[in-house]
């Protein structure tokens, strides 16, 4: 993230991953043994894993082309791991997200902890394709296996004091080496407000193409938001509470000035430090013009009526 900048890696230009390819790969990784090392077998799979390959595309689904299984598992953003971009996927190798339990907790007549499996067995599995845009200033298309984050959400009874909802990441040195380092205030908290979380975009993402998470991506299960910056969509989640204050999140406290609650993607805010217009695309050659970005990151018609009548400079 932004507040410590490293030299910036040379990011390969690899191959694109049109949409049949994507499909054939889904059916060949859940077979290769090539694979095994980083990706479960269909052994390893735990009974709710096992019919991913056959799971229905959200309609929310974008047309633009996946970045390559590569780029999304060697570019990271996880300081759990390293603040480099390529630290996750080599420090996150011997993570362990198992056993895992998740607490849900306030303003809800439902709260408990659960076991992962329990946790998930509930809700609908799909496959969604959804931008995601760093506040960095870059952008990738992930193919995730999630389900409604808003679904769940409304299992555990939410009272009407539940004005927002507050996400936080296992914190565990000795699982999560790169908390060693005071880089951040661990653990890593997020928040939205609840209509945002009750919208029919978010999800709680359990999967990437086809197969189970890979540790570097949020291992065993993390929020997808992808009308806001990246950094909202936090990995590794061990607690969901409902609040009725606006809970502390981790970017806002560490520098409020640059990352603001909202966070939505919007091009007409600049970072105090850089333009918000445009974005490389991760995997396209450097000679190719950056995009331009959207607003609400191309999700406006899912999103924009949840800020009507708000400023949204003053909410950034
Ligand atoms: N717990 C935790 N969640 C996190 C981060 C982090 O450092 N720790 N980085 C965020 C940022 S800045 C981005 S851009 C996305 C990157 O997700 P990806 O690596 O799966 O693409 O994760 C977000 N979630
Ligand atoms: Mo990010």
């Amino acid at each position: 993230m932004a507040i410590l900048i490293r030299k910036k890696p040379g990011i390969k230009s690899s191959e694109i991953t049109p949409k049949s390819v994507y499909l054939d790969r889904r059916k060949f990784m859940k077979h290769s043994l090539a694979t095994s090392v980083l990706l479960a077998t269909d052994a390893m799979l735990p009974a709710w894993a096992k019919k991913w390959p056959d799971l229905a595309d959200s309609k929310y689904s974008t047309k633009d082309t996946p970045s390559t299984f590569e780029e999304i598992t060697t570019y990271n953003n996880f300081y759990e791991f390293g603040t480099g971009k390529e630290d996750p996927a080599k420090n996150a190798v011997n993570f362990d997200a198992k056993p895992w339990s998740i607490t849900v907790e306030g303003e809800c007549s439902k709260p408990g902890t659960f076991d992962l499996e329990d946790f998930i067995q509930p809700y609908a599995l799909q496959d969604y394709i959804y931008r995601l845009r760093c506040v960095e200033g870059w952008s990738m298309v992930i193919p995730w296996v999630g389900f409604s984050l808003a679904d769940m959400l409304k299992t555990f009874e939410p009272n009407s004091k539940a004005k927002y909802v507050e996400f936080t990441t296992l914190y565990d040195k000795s699982r999560m080496p790169g908390q060693k380092r005071r880089v951040l205030n661990w653990p890593y908290v997020e928040g939205l407000r609840i209509d945002e979380a009750m919208n029919e975009l978010p999800i709680m993402a359990v999967g990437l193409y086809g197969d189970m998470l890979p540790n570097q991506n949020g291992a065993p299960i993390r929020l997808v938001v992808p009308w806001k910056y990246g950094f909202k969509s936090i990995k590794s989640i061990v607690k969901i509470r409902f609040t009725e204050t606006q809970p502390k999140t981790t970017w806002n406290e560490a520098a409020p000035k640059e990352y603001g609650f909202y966070s939505n993607v919007n091009p007409d805010v600049d970072h105090p430090r850089w333009s918000q217009k445009k974005e490389r695309r991760i995997g396209e050659p450097f000679w190719k013009p950056k995009i331009d970005t959207v607003l609400f990151n191309g999700y406006g018609d899912q999103v924009a009526h949840l800020y009507q009548g708000m400023d949204l400079v003053k909410n950034f």
